[in-house]
């Protein structure tokens, strides 16, 4: 069942055969299987095993200082990020959301394998909340782990709507003195185009779409939209004029404050739209511990590299003095930063890049899952296909050949393992995200880490295994929000 490194990430080397082919369609994937479709899911899976935690949670206008500069944007609770949100393994959570935008809009609870109908996707699980609308989620959060929440509305999430929630397990042994919350995000909004504006820009400089993505070869990374100059495969789409750490530009960084010596875990999540990072910490190693929520054999490294919508969760043991926090976009110019700080001293400057961002950083398939994390070795009941392409121009992105209004979604059983083969057959890097589920990257019983967001390499292919637990319907999609936005998603269905 597992898989070697080598096996893991995979180069295709057929890869060009297939994509040659002018047009993929959705009939060359083996993922119909018959059945019914089984309707909304609208009772808790999960029995609520601790207490009753209520919440109020606003999104509104508002006008946030990212260090300097104000902007006039949409967040929650006025601040940036939201209001954290806490938790512990088995609680019931009811949180009474007010809408206050000029919008309707949604709340998606990433990470948390919750019940169906309060997972937050207009038009598949939740109703959306008509601006100056409110709606009352009530569920139970069954698994602990570092994870959060934004709308699954239209680009709302590269605003500033999005917001830690953290679940506690109360037999994790901890083993550190303080906790940081790490919010990376790629900023627009208020100091460049808007986020709709981008979108229009793309599409614009990609030409008219034909309706269908039809598996279109391409998506060289930016170079051929005609947006921000030359990027690399994993430069994204789109240029940001700012990139923050817990809602802070460069100019005036968030200072995290500890005294030497003392053992922190941070939880690290990536809310940006388009940006995928390397990160790393100025003169220290990181430990991680976490892979989106789920524990992992700790591994001890210079710097990480966290896609769209993944959290890590890392331990660091502090030095004395004044250190950065750097989070370089991958293939992006600029920079988001923050400093970490134990003595007084000099801040370094604003350039001071840590030689740990040379290094070969860590990525999901150096982790090996900790030991009783992995789901049960067994033989997948189906194997479906996940093949990922699309194009510059037209500014068009597919899962098996279609955007998702064409989608031919992906099934499932209740009870079944499924496994699901994604091929990324594009130049860029994919997060591939799937709601209400938490799967095992290489396949079930393996030693892959547990994830819920993986980020695929240009060109790569991998194995990732899900049971079937958690029934309804669910949104499986490019954390690329422009991307989803162009089509790359689908749903997974149980049927009957
Ligand atoms: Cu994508």
């Amino acid at each position: 069942m597992g898989l070697t490194r080598r096996q893991f990430v995979t180069g295709l080397a057929g890869a060009g055969a297939i994509a040659a082919g002018a047009s993929v369609g959705a009939s060359r994937f083996l993922n119909q299987r018959g059945g019914t479709p089984i309707p909304l899911v609208t009772s808790d899976a999960h029995a609520m095993t601790g207490q009753l935690r209520n919440f109020t949670l606003t999104a509104a206008p508002t006008k946030i200082d990212l260090g300097g500069t104000i902007v006039e944007t949409w967040a929650y609770g006025n601040q940036l990020p939201g209001p954290v949100l806490r938790a512990t393994a088995g609680d019931r959570v009811q949180i009474a959301f007010k809408n206050q935008l000029p919008q309707p809009t949604s709340v998606h609870w990433h990470g948390l394998a919750i019940r169906n109908d309060m997972d937050g996707v207009p038009g598949v699980t939740t109703p959306q909340t008509p601006a100056g609308g409110s709606f009352n989620f009530d569920f139970v959060v069954p698994d602990s782990g570092t994870h959060w929440f934004h709308p699954h509305t239209g680009l709302q999430m590269d605003r500033g709507l999005y917001a830690p929630f953290i679940i506690d397990d109360p037999r994790e042994p901890g083993g550190y003195d303080l906790e940081w919350i790490v919010v990376l995000d790629d900023w627009t909004d208020g100091v460049g185009p808007s986020p709709d504006e981008n979108l229009a820009k793309l599409r614009a400089a990609g030409g008219p779409a034909n309706g269908n993505g039809g598996g279109m070869m391409g998506g060289m990374g930016g170079m051929g939209g005609g947006m921000g100059g030359m990027m690399s495969a994993d430069g994204g789409d789109v240029s940001y004029p700012m990139f923050l750490i817990n809602g802070r530009a460069t100019t005036d960084p968030d200072v995290l404050l500890a005294k030497p010596g003392q053992r922190i875990r941070v939880r690290m999540i990536n809310a940006s739209a388009d940006t995928i990072y390397n990160v790393a910490l100025g003169d220290h190693m990181l430990t991680v511990t976490h892979s989106d929520g789920y524990p992992v054999q700790p591994v001890t490294t210079q710097a990480i590299r966290i896609g769209m919508g993944e959290r890590y969760d890392f331990l660091v043991t502090l030095k004395d003095g004044v250190f950065p926090l750097v989070a370089a976009p991958s293939g992006k110019s600029g920079v988001a930063r923050a400093l970490v700080r134990t003595a007084s001293g000099t801040a370094p400057g604003a350039s001071a890049q840590p030689s740990e961002l040379d290094s070969t950083p860590l990525t999901a398939d150096a982790l090996r899952v900790a030991p009783g994390a992995a789901l049960p070795a067994r033989d997948p009941n189906s194997t479906q296909e996940l093949v990922l392409s699309g194009s510059m121009a037209p500014y068009v992105w597919t899962i098996n050949g279609a955007t998702y209004d064409h989608t031919s979604p992906l099934t499932i059983r209740q009870g079944e393992t499924g496994r699901f083969l994604i091929r990324n057959m594009s130049m860029m890097s994919h997060p591939i995200h799937f709601h209400g589920h938490t799967f095992q990257v290489g396949g079930a019983g393996g030693t892959g880490p547990r994830k819920d967001t993986v980020l695929v390499p240009p060109m790569a292919a991998f194995p990732i295994d899900l049971k079937a637990d958690n029934p309804g319907r669910w949104m499986v999609h490019c954390h690329n929000i422009y991307h989803a936005e162009a089509g790359m998603m689908t749903r997974l269905e149980y049927m009957i």
